[in-house]
């Protein structure tokens, strides 16, 4: 008796022990690869160029004559080494907007480059900007408008024949393309290949996007799709700048489709929702998504681009800033200027990172391997976990003596899905516990600001949660100031 007690006792310590060394089981809707290589890259720039930056519109009608394109001194690697040195990590730029004129020499039209008389004709800023990405060392994406108001076709399925032929020859002759940006605008009248008209087209039905999707996906298997409902990204739902607070990498996305009224929805996105779809923030650096002289006083200056940071990045969200080349085709002196003070803002922002190697407990843990200390080790993949079916845990972190605190980052493991819910921060101020923020998300990031507390402990508590909380990483700064 007294050894069948003992082996079940083995065997049964035996299971626990098992089990709490194994990672949690992922929950709900997971990132995948190619997301997951989308969010590390946080921040990046959006080039909108086309006819529109000398005809000084925002919306071309389609009509515009090919022979107004001729940027004076059109040099990619200018962008490449601002948008390098900005510490960006790709260029997205319109390959053709609205006005259906195309920056390369596509085949299917003579409505692009090859009728100007920029480098008479023989130009293609597509290729000049993938060698310029290169030499930086930069992602690039493509901008491939599907509403086209100079096609004589568009509004016909003889349109979805164009579109896609255009899109095949920008994911077969321009190397890696890390982003496909599918706009969601139609304002209806246009030239239309001179009927002049306005054309209506149903935005759930007309564009058949399941079928463009699979070009994309045969074509650039690791390229995420971008629209107002993803399938990989989704729209932010406004051009603000402004990321959610509280902000689901999910999304109900079969209920959706783009250019449909969800602004609201996409800024949360579906606690509930069944695909990873995370938002990006896309915004300009200028009042206009297309450069305007009149326009040069009113570019943001690096302090509000550290507000677009946190209210995007700050908040699990992408940065895809808009810099638009003037005519001569180059980066504005006053929007270069702008960008660099930013980057050197935000460096002062998190140069040390003082929650690093300290030490960290934790009142609950999964086992010893998921302990707290994994979330100030600096190793993302390494993470501090509740057990199953445990939904709340709180973490302390021993700075060791009484320091000066005012920027928080939290990490959840989204490989394993997105999990909470709700979270406080309390300092220990002299024998006290005092909050000093709470929040609902966190997903892939988040980095929350506070008035500066003197502190020697933090403890971060997850107070509601889907599934038991995984968190990767989390990161104390001083910055300057309040
Ligand atoms: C919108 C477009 O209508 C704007 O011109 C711009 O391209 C912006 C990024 O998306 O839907």
């Amino acid at each position: 008796m007294k050894f069948r007690t003992l082996a079940l006792l083995l065997i049964f310590a035996g299971m626990i022990s098992c089990t709490n060394n194994e990672p949690p089981r992922p929950f709900g809707p997971l990132p995948s690869e190619r997301q997951l290589a989308w969010h590390e890259l946080e921040y990046y720039m959006f080039v909108h160029f086309t006819v529109n930056t000398f005809t000084d519109k925002e919306w071309g009608y389609g009509d515009e004559d090919p022979a107004i394109f001729n940027p004076s001194g059109l040099d990619c690697r200018q962008w490449a080494k601002v948008a390098r040195d900005a510490g960006m990590k790709g260029i997205i730029i319109t390959a053709k907007h609205h006005d259906g004129f195309c920056l390369w020499p596509s085949e299917f039209t003579s409505h692009s480059v090859k009728s100007s008389p920029w480098k008479d004709g023989n130009g293609d800023v597509l290729k000049e900007l993938r060698q310029a990405c290169d030499e930086y060392g930069l992602k690039m994406g493509v901008y491939l408008s599907p509403w086209d108001r100079n096609s004589a076709v568009y509004g016909t399925p003889d349109y979805l024949v164009y579109y896609r032929a255009q899109l095949k020859e920008l994911l077969t002759g321009y190397g890696d393309i890390f982003e496909v940006w599918f706009d969601g605008a139609n304002g209806g009248d246009g030239y239309y290949g001179g009927a002049r008209e306005t054309r209506r087209i149903d935005n759930r039905t007309y564009y058949d996007w399941t079928n463009t999707h699979t070009i994309v996906r045969e074509l650039q298997p690791d390229a995420v799709m971008f629209s107002d409902a993803g399938p990989d990204v989704r729209w932010v739902g406004n051009e603000r700048g402004m990321g959610s607070l509280t902000n689901w990498c999910l999304l109900k996305k079969d209920e959706m489709y783009p250019g449909g009224d969800f602004a609201k929805i996409l800024g949360e996105g579906h606690e509930d929702g069944n695909y990873w779809v995370p938002a990006e923030v896309d915004v300009s650096i200028r009042r206009g998504w297309f450069y305007h002289e009149s326009q040069d006083s009113l570019v943001r200056s690096p302090e509000n681009l550290l507000e677009l940071y946190y209210s995007s990045v700050g908040r699990n969200s992408n940065l895809l800033l808009n810099v638009p080349p003037d005519r001569r085709g180059l980066l504005h002196e006053k929007d270069v200027e702008s960008l660099l003070k930013f980057r050197e803002l935000r460096e002062k922002e998190f140069t040390i990172e003082l929650a690093k190697g300290k030490n960290a407990t934790s009142d609950i843990r999964r086992s010893r391997k998921f302990g707290a200390r994994n979330v100030t080790d600096g190793d993302p993949s390494t993470f501090w976990s509740a057990p199953d079916n445990v939904t709340t845990g709180s973490i302390t972190i021993d700075l060791g003596s009484e320091t000066e605190v005012n920027r928080i980052v939290i990490q959840e493991n989204i490989r394993l899905g997105q999990r909470v819910q709700e979270f406080t921060v309390e300092a220990l101020e002299g024998d006290e516990w005092i909050k000093i923020i709470d929040g609902t998300t966190i997903g892939y990031k988040i980095i929350r600001r506070f008035p500066a507390v003197t502190i020697s402990k933090i403890r971060v508590s997850f107070t509601r949660a889907l599934a038991c909380p995984v968190i990767s990483e989390i990161g104390l700064y001083r910055a300057p100031g309040e």
